[in-house]
C-alpha cells in the first residue's frame, strides 16, 4: 500500500531503531531519563528557547500550553479550522474551561487587524477575558500552507501590546522552515511556547516537545501528569526524536518537492476541480461534482493507494518519508488513467 493519508505513518528507519536501542533510560517522572532531558534541551536550543517538555502527542502539547496559559471564562483567538480548535476533540471547553473565537483565514493564516479586532475590551463582564492566540505553521487544513515571518511579527506585536501570550501550534514547524527558509530562532524570539511534533514529517514513531519559558515549563509538568502523560523510561522514544531532529529535517525538501509534482498532476486531471496552492508537503484538492469522493477512494484502494478524505469532495495527499519517487510513479499512473 501507498500510504497518503498522512506523515504521521512513517514507521522508524533502522537507523533510528539502532538509535533506541542504545539510548540511555531512566524514570522521567522523576525527571532521571538522560534521553528525554537532551531530546527537550535539543528542541529548545534550536529555537533559542529555554526548556522543553516531551509528550506522547502534539494533540497533549497544545492542550496542556492552552490549559497553562488560561484560566475557565477566558478566549483562545484561533483560525476557525486550527487543529486545536477542530480536531482535538473539544479538549479546549474539556481541560481549559475556556471559549474560542474563531476567525477565518487565509488558508489558515490570520492577519494582525483580524487578532487585534478579536480582542475583547476588559471592561465589561459580558466578554470572556482574551487570554491566548494560537497560530498554526504550517496549517494543516490550509493545505500546508506557511505564514511570511512579517505576517507573524505584525501579531506577535499585537499581543504584545495587549499582554496576551502567543502560541504555536508548530506540528509541522520544520516543514514551514525548510520550505520558506525561516529561521527557527526568530520564533523562539516571537512566540511564548511552540508545539514541534516529532513523529510527523520527521518520523519518529511517538513524541512531541512543547517549548517555553523554564517556569513556564515548570508549571506544565503538573499538567502533563494530571492528563496521564508522565512516562517512565520514556528515553526510548525520545531518542527516536532525537534521532529525527538531527536526521530527518533537511530532507523535508524531498517530500515538499513531491508533493508539488502530485499538485500539478492532480491539477492537470479532469475531475479535479481545484487544488490548493502546495507550498509543503500536504495536497488538499477537491474533486468535481461528477466525481464522488467515496468512488475516487476506492478506485485508489484498488491501485494500492490510500488517502484521506478531508470533507465533502475534499481529498488530502500527504508526503513522507516513507513515499518514494517510484511510488510517486505508481500514483501518477494510477490518477492519469482514472475515467
Ligand atoms: N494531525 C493529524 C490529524 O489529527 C488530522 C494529521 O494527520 O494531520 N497540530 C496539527 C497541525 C496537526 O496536524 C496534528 C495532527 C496535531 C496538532 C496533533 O498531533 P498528534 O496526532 O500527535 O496528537
Amino acid at each position: 500500500m501507498i500510504d497518503l493519508r498522512s506523515d504521521t505513518v512513517t514507521r522508524p528507519t533502522s537507523a533510528m531503531l539502532e538509535a533506541m536501542f542504545q539510548a540511555r533510560v531512566g524514570d522521567d517522572v522523576y525527571e532521571e531519563d538522560p534521553t528525554v532531558k537532551a531530546l527537550e534541551e535539543a528542541a529548545a536550543a534550536r529555537f533559542g528557547m529555554e526548556a522543553g517538555l516531551f509528550c506522547p502527542s502534539g494533540t497533549m502539547t497544545n492542550q496542556i500550553a492552552i490549559k497553562a496559559h488560561t484560566q475557565p471564562m477566558s478566549e483562545v483567538i484561533c483560525e476557525q479550522t486550527s487543529h486545536i480548535y477542530l480536531w482535538e476533540v473539544g479538549g479546549i471547553a474539556f481541560h481549559s474551561g475556556a471559549s474560542v473565537a474563531l476567525l477565518p483565514g487565509n488558508r489558515g493564516r490570520l492577519t494582525a487587524a483580524q487578532v487585534e479586532a478579536a480582542i475583547r475590551p476588559d471592561d465589561n463582564v459580558h466578554y470572556p477575558i482574551t487570554q491566548l492566540i494560537s497560530l498554526e505553521n504550517t496549517h494543516n487544513r490550509g493545505g500546508g500552507s506557511c505564514y511570511a515571518l512579517p505576517e507573524i511579527e505584525a501579531i506577535a506585536e499585537v499581543a504584545r501590546r495587549y499582554g496576551i501570550p502567543l502560541h504555536l501550534d508548530g506540528a509541522r514547524i520544520f516543514n514551514a522552515l525548510v520550505a520558506t527558509g525561516q529561521d527557527a530562532r526568530e520564533y523562539g524570539l516571537l512566540f511564548d511556547t511552540i508545539s514541534v511534533c516529532l513523529s510527523k514529517g520527521l518520523g519518529a514513531p511517538v513524541g512531541s516537545v512543547l517549548l517555553g519559558s523554564r517556569a513556564f515549563i515548570h508549571k506544565t509538568k503538573r499538567i502533563r501528569k494530571v492528563m496521564g502523560g508522565g512516562m517512565r523510561q520514556a528515553g526510548y522514544l525520545a531518542a527516536a526524536g532525537l534521532y529525527a531532529l538531527e536526521n530527518n529535517v533537511e530532507r523535508l525538501a524531498d517530500d515538499h518537492r513531491r508533493a508539488r509534482q502530485l499538485g500539478e498532476t492532480l491539477a492537470a486531471q479532469p475531475y479535479v476541480a481545484e487544488v490548493l496552492p502546495v507550498e509543503t508537503n500536504l495536497v488538499i484538492f477537491r474533486l468535481r461534482d461528477e466525481q464522488p469522493a467515496g468512488a475516487f477512494l476506492e478506485y485508489l484502494k484498488q491501485n494500492g493507494i490510500i488517502a484521506s478524505s478531508f470533507g465533502p469532495q475534499m481529498i488530502r495527499f500527504v508526503t513522507h518519508l516513507d513515499v518514494t519517487d517510484e511510488m510517486l510513479a505508481r500514483v501518477t499512473e494510477a490518477l492519469g488513467s482514472l475515467r
